[in-house]
């Protein structure tokens, strides 16, 4: 019966379906595009993953005539799986495009998190636990959906869990994030929808996948009946990680050749006497397959050197992600060089939400901004300062949130300390006491952004990056500092900890990390939402493993491989 069954994938043109695409070969199945109204009669089940926002995707729905469609294929009773805004369309609205009704296939609207106590987008991993327990669950071949695992979350629009009135038809999992208890996964006659990312997910989302494709997951009518109890918010606990995540700085050594390699304060080459060649810590994509078999929640590729002398089409790191996202089903972060990029021959300018878009139709599923992030603040205070509106859509952030969601923009901080004997020296810079005076016993600094991987001070200071960032619809910071960079002496505390109260965005603390320790301290010190190491990792000095069950033993929650 599976191997008949036509398999399709309704892509509406925003996303990385490619993950998608790969996680259903690794599962062993081949999966079509529906590429008219006419497929969604000859498709057996399809799956509907969604990225970006709720409006961009109703709209292209509507565009290509698959929305009634769609609503037809579902009505047939036919299995239909949908991924996070795959899921939120099938309710009747979003708080993020007002006026873009959704399918209203399910009661209820999706909401906007509230973000006063806690970071949003709901990045990271966490449980998902079952909401309904008919007497007859055993005859109902149920999702793979286990509440001991993890799964990858990354929203800041989701269908608040009420268990109440036609939701105890169809909740089947929920999630507490914060003081908010939501619906992570829906289930109602052959209609089943996750808002978290099963392709990125691991092992945990590769067996829900193989259950929607293997199985015939009829939820039975009585199920429903006795369905979600109003209790379960109360019982749904939190269970959001703190993410490990693999950094892998590539460039072209002096042979030409793409390799992994790491700064020591963003200085990469090896000492003159050991050649002075550029590092070479291992190849991009079998470092990156390694990390993720070893545990990693999440990997970035920094792309340090500008490939200027080529057509952006053949940039290496493109090849990278494709081939990277074939085995590695956790989310994926490409940064360096994203901005408008022109060929060397002048015949093509590749903006830079183009370039993004090249990178997500790879494998990636954020992209991380440095210098360009730079700019786009500085711009943005100017326009504060003259009196103009600072959001006028023009910068590349505003445009790839605007296009793919504020959850595939990071922000990348490359900040340097300039210390101070008082604040009134600081030129109206943001200043910080700190317990690490200067050269000359400096009691203050305040922290200078870069460009150009560190070789350019600016007059900006970290948190007006943050800020404006954040403001222009950056969904997280990775939060770098160039004096800790390969140091092994453990993260900037007091720049994580000045950051992270500065933006309600997630932020990653990066640089310095050479024991377990660190990764606990930053943790413990900050709240920070996600720790990254490259050079401990690379040298192979302490295992991704060794770290989680520190964290572990520390009760900072974190996911363990297998789960
Ligand atoms: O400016 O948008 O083209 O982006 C350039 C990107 O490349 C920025 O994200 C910048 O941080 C990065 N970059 C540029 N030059 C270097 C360099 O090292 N010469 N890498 C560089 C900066 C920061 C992290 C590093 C952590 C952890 N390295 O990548 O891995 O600091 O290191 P550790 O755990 O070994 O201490 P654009």
């Amino acid at each position: 019966q599976q191997q008949q069954q036509k398999l399709f994938l309704l892509d509406y043109g925003a996303g990385n379906v490619r993950s998608l695409l790969n996680a259903v070969e690794q599962l062993g199945h081949t999966i079509e595009h529906i590429s008219s109204a006419a497929d969604f009669d000859a498709a057996d089940k399809i799956i509907f993953p969604g990225v970006g926002a709720f409006g961009y995707a109703m709209a292209a729905l509507r565009a290509r005539g698959f929305a009634e469609p769609l609503r037809a294929y579902i009505a047939s009773g036919r299995p239909l799986m949908g991924i996070c805004v795959g899921m939120q369309v099938l309710f009747e609205g979003s708080d993020e495009s007002p006026d873009e009704p959704g399918l209203g296939v399910f009661e209820g609207r999706v909401r906007l998190f509230d973000c006063a106590a806690k970071a949003v987008p709901h990045m990271g991993w966490n449980s998902a636990q079952t909401v309904w327990s008919p007497a007859d669950a055993a005859a109902a071949q149920a999702p793979d959906v286990a509440a001991d695992r993890r799964y990858y979350f990354v929203h800041s629009y989701a269908v608040p869990y009420t268990g109440q009135g036609r939701q105890r038809a169809f909740a089947h999992t929920a999630t507490r994030y914060g003081d908010e208890v939501i619906v992570s996964s829906l289930w109602q006659g052959r209609v089943f929808a996750t808002q978290f990312h099963p392709e990125k997910s691991g092992a945990a989302g590769l067996a829900v996948l193989r259950s929607f494709i293997e199985c015939d997951l009829a939820r039975p009518a009585a199920a429903a009946a006795a369905a979600a109890d109003a209790a379960a918010p109360a019982r749904t606990r939190e269970q959001l990680t703190t993410r490990v995540i693999a950094c892998l700085d590539v460039r072209a050594n002096d042979q030409g050749d793409l390799v992994v390699t790491k700064g020591d304060q963003y200085d990469v080459r090896e000492k003159p006497d050991q050649g002075g060649d550029v590092r070479n810590l291992g190849k991009p994509v079998d470092l990156a397959r390694r990390y993720y078999e070893e545990g990693a929640d999440e990997i970035a590729f920094l792309n340090i050197t500008s490939f200027r002398n080529m057509p952006f089409r053949d940039t290496p790191m493109l090849e990278v992600l494709r081939q990277a996202s074939r085995s590695i089903f956790v989310p994926l972060t490409i940064g360096g060089g994203v901005r408008d990029v022109e060929d060397p021959d002048g015949q093509r300018v590749w903006p830079a939400v183009d370039v993004a878009g090249e990178y997500f139709r790879s494998g990636a599923d954020k992209v991380s901004i440095g210098s360009d992030a730079v700019y786009a603040a500085e711009r943005y205070w100017q326009r504060v300062a003259a009196g103009h509106p600072p959001l006028d859509g023009a910068t590349a952030i505003e445009q790839i949130a605007q296009r793919y969601g504020r959850q595939a923009v990071v922000v990348s901080v490359d900040p340097r300390r300039v210390y101070v004997r008082s604040p009134d020296e600081a030129a109206g810079h943001h200043v910080i006491k700190t317990a690490f005076p200067g050269p000359a016993g400096e009691q203050f600094c305040w922290y200078q952004c870069t460009v150009k991987g560190g070789r350019e001070g600016r007059d900006t200071d970290v948190r007006q990056l943050v800020t404006a960032c954040a403001a222009l619809g950056a969904g997280e910071i990775l939060l770098n500092c160039m004096d800790k960079d390969g140091t092994n002496s453990g993260y900037d505390i007091e720049l994580v900890a000045d950051t992270k109260a500065a933006v309600s965005i997630p932020v990653i603390a990066s640089s310095g990390a050479g024991r377990p320790e660190h990764f606990s301290d930053v943790v413990e010190s900050t709240g920070v939402d996600a720790v990254l190491a490259a050079g401990i990792f690379h040298r192979r000095e302490v295992p991704i493993q060794a770290v989680k069950d520190h964290l572990a033993q520390r009760g900072v929650p974190t996911r363990l491989a297998a789960t």
